[in-house]
């Protein structure tokens, strides 16, 4: 539950390594950790802090899709993504506004730049929404979850659904120990944006229940893992209600585990705080294949955290 992960924010800050890394950030990091959320006990959805579930459903509903253009995400108001793109967006040739190069480290520490940057990022935006074909060319961010989840190029040509084939193995097959997800291909990682963090997920079914295990590459602990467990968890609710059984585990493994420095304030005014009762799930029991889900088939109840707490990205 959740202490499981305030226990590795505390295990980071005291044991990390520092450690400096591609976004010139700078980091704490530790390698190789593990974390277990039994659904039995409530939604992992953190009460030390809050986490925009919303956002989370509509990320989650965008991987499903195979999706990996942010067009509807932003129809979404979900702006998690935009900093990838709009990366792809100021170093393109089409681009002839005013230098973005660096933006995401330039914008936290110069005032103007930050307000010409929000000023860009808008225009980006609101060019993405009315502006199919502008959408088409810069909201695509290319090999992310989406693509590689429901639509994996063969070397011979062709595709594999391996979202598809997992939930049908699943039913077909329950005890098979291949029932893995996998977004990591050595073959596009030079020449992609951002590789997946979240490289491979294995399901397992025992005693009428499912559970699931993630092992993420690369977490960071403070914005990023509070969405990747509860979206994970929401995604093995989903196969759950599709396959028939009941939400076990959700089994966090991760790979370099870090704070970014610019996160340990935050980190720590978090672990200072008390936790409250875990939230309820609640699903369209209609629903009738993992793919049919939408934002109102998904619901959160009795989430009562803190108060959010605000961060900067590294990009
Ligand atoms: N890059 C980095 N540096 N960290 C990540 O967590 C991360 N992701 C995805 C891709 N690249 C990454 C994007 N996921 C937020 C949350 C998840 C993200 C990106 C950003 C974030 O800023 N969350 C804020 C709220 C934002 C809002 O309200 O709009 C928060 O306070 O939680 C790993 O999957």
């Amino acid at each position: 539950n959740e202490q499981a992960y305030l226990d590795t924010l505390q295990d980071i800050l005291e044991n990390g390594a520092v450690k400096t890394d591609r976004t010139g950030t700078g980091t704490r990091s530790v390698l190789g950790r593990q974390m277990r959320f039994d659904m039995a006990e409530g939604f992992p959805l953190l009460t030390t802090k809050r986490v925009p579930f919303k956002l989370i459903k509509s990320e989650l509903l965008w991987f499903l899709q195979g999706n990996t253009n942010i067009k509807f995400l932003l129809e979404n108001n979900n702006h998690i993504w935009d900093e990838w793109a709009f990366k792809n967006w100021v170093e393109s040739d089409s681009y002839t506004g005013p230098d973005m190069s660096d933006f995401g480290r330039r914008s936290l520490v110069d005032e103007d730049f930050a307000a010409e940057y929000d000023k860009q990022h808008e225009i980006f935006v609101d060019k993405i929404l009315s502006d199919d074909a502008f959408a088409a060319e810069f909201g695509e961010l290319g090999d992310v979850y989406g693509a590689q989840w429901r639509h994996w190029k063969k070397v011979q040509g062709g595709f594999i659904d391996q979202m598809a084939d997992v939930t049908e193995q699943i039913k077909t097959h329950p005890d098979s120990r291949r029932l893995i997800v996998t977004a990591w291909n050595p073959e596009a990682v030079p020449t992609q944006a951002l590789p997946p963090c979240h490289a491979l997920f294995q399901f397992y079914v025992a005693d009428g229940k499912i559970s699931l295990q993630l092992y993420q590459r690369s977490a960071d602990m403070f914005l990023g893992v509070p969405f990747n467990i509860a979206s994970y968890s929401l995604l093995l609710h989903m196969v759950a209600a599709q396959t028939g059984y009941e939400a076990g585990e959700f089994v966090h493994t991760l790979g370099d585990a870090h704070i970014y420095n610019n996160h340990v304030d935050q980190v720590e005014e978090q672990l200072a705080r008390p936790m409250a009762d875990l939230p309820e799930l609640w699903l369209n029991p209609d629903v009738k294949s993992i793919f049919d889900y939408t934002m109102d088939d998904i619901k959160i109840k009795n989430y009562h955290p803190s108060k959010s707490i605000k961060a900067p990205v590294a990009v």
